[in-house]
């Protein structure tokens, strides 16, 4: 199998870290432990002395006592069987890998079915699980091949945008949870509102090729594509709802459907493949995108969109609530859950943490501040507030 699995690894992990770290902002440089050889199941298997080691098998399913091992139907995210072959089903040819909290919710079978099947590399203390050879006490995963990264890199750290506007963000000051998005939605609430011919332009500003003033750059996908290009056919770009219209109803008249804050420039196909699908990991790649991973539930986008788009989402769920003749949108941590949600939370959170905010993307709220909208997105300019609102369901 291929996938492209370097990005998305080093940024996988990375998430990882920052949902242990529970905080952006805490960012704590350590020294990396020297990384262990990688062995084998087979080996692990032999190995049940307590050592540390990285191990490297495919997912085969959930152990859920010493000879049993589902592979459907997950009960939870607590345990993996891996093996050395991926169409392994004996289980005395498994290990059985305990899963710690912080990683549940990305190398749990239950929230991350799409993991079986997959090479991953885990580093852990080789000792019985399930009274079954297995490993615990795991401090990394990793899907096989990429380089795991214990501890954030500095740059991880948002330096402030001296370009808020003093006194913005006041009354959020001291809040948390759901006072504190309260406080947000009536900050940014009674913004300037776009016309659906109004964003073709907003967006061929706000979302301009850096390197080629006649163009824009395509959200998901990276492509760089003239400006002019803009309309319905195949090949062209149009306006991408990464929140969907079809998840709270709202069209394209003037409001959540005109935000340019979380609409996009996309190339028209890959934008029909999206569809109106939730954001997860997984799926098998996507035409004319990049480092795009889709299945029939869910999409993914490239690294080093991840955290812009899951802003733009959580801004949405902000801005958004019920109040002013639109749905009350809002997160959950679903696939194919209830009109007006979106999920999932857990894994936007995690692309906010392991994506953090650019100066570019902090010029884009700015633009959409200072000449369209006259409303900021809270997330871009205070990151650690995503924690407080939307953490607790992680
Ligand atoms: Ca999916
Ligand atoms: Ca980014
Ligand atoms: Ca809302």
């Amino acid at each position: 199998m291929s996938f492209s699995v370097s990005r998305r690894l080093r940024l996988t992990l990375a998430s990882l870290v920052a949902l242990a770290l529970a905080s952006f902002m805490a960012v704590v440089i350590t020294t990396a432990p020297a990384q262990a050889a990688t062995i084998t199941v087979s080996t692990a298997i032999a190995t049940q002395n307590g050592s540390t080691a990285t191990v490297r098998g495919y997912v085969v399913g959930q152990p859920t006592a010493t000879n049993t091992v589902v592979t459907s139907n997950y009960p939870n995210d607590y345990a993996l069987a891996i093996a050395d072959s991926t169409s392994e089903t004996s289980t005395s040819k498994m290990l059985y890998v305990q899963i710690p909290d912080a990683f549940r919710s990305s190398w749990g079978l239950q929230s991350t079915p799409s993991l079986k099947g997959r090479q991953i590399d885990v580093t852990g203390t080789l000792t019985a699980y399930f009274s079954h050879p297995g490993l615990k006490n795991a401090t990394a995963f990793a899907f096989a091949g990429s380089t795991p990264t214990p501890t954030p890199t500095p740059t991880a750290s948002p330096t402030a945008d001296p370009n808020i506007p003093a006194g913005y963000y006041d009354s959020a000051a001291g809040l948390s949870g759901s006072a504190l998005k309260s406080a947000l939605h009536n900050i940014i609430d009674g913004n300037t509102t776009l016309t659906y011919s109004e964003v073709w332009e907003a967006l061929k500003v706000l979302d301009q090729d850096p390197n080629n003033s006649a163009n824009v750059i395509e959200f998901y996908s990276g492509v760089s594509t003239p400006k002019t290009n803009n309309g319905g056919d195949a090949d062209n770009w149009n306006r991408e709802h990464t929140w969907p219209q079809s998840h709270g109803d709202f069209g394209t008249v003037n409001g959540p459907g005109t935000d340019v804050h979380h609409l996009r420039p996309e190339d028209v196909t890959v934008n029909s493949t999206r569809g109106n699908k939730d954001f997860d990991l997984g799926g098998s790649a996507v035409s004319q995108c990049s480092d795009c991973w889709t299945d029939a539930d869910s999409f993914e986008p490239r690294d080093s969109v991840k955290g812009d788009l899951a802003r733009g989402i959580l801004y949405m769920a902000v801005r958004y609530n019920g109040d002013d003749g639109f749905a009350d949108l809002e997160l959950n941590n679903s696939v194919n859950g209830s009109t007006n949600y979106l999920g999932k939370v857990c894994v936007l959170l995690a692309w906010h943490n392991a994506d953090p905010v650019t100066t570019a993307e902090q010029a884009r709220n700015n633009k959409i501040y200072s000449t369209y909208q006259h409303n900021r997105n809270p997330f871009i300019d205070h990151p650690e507030y995503a924690q407080s609102i939307f953490g607790a369901a992680c």
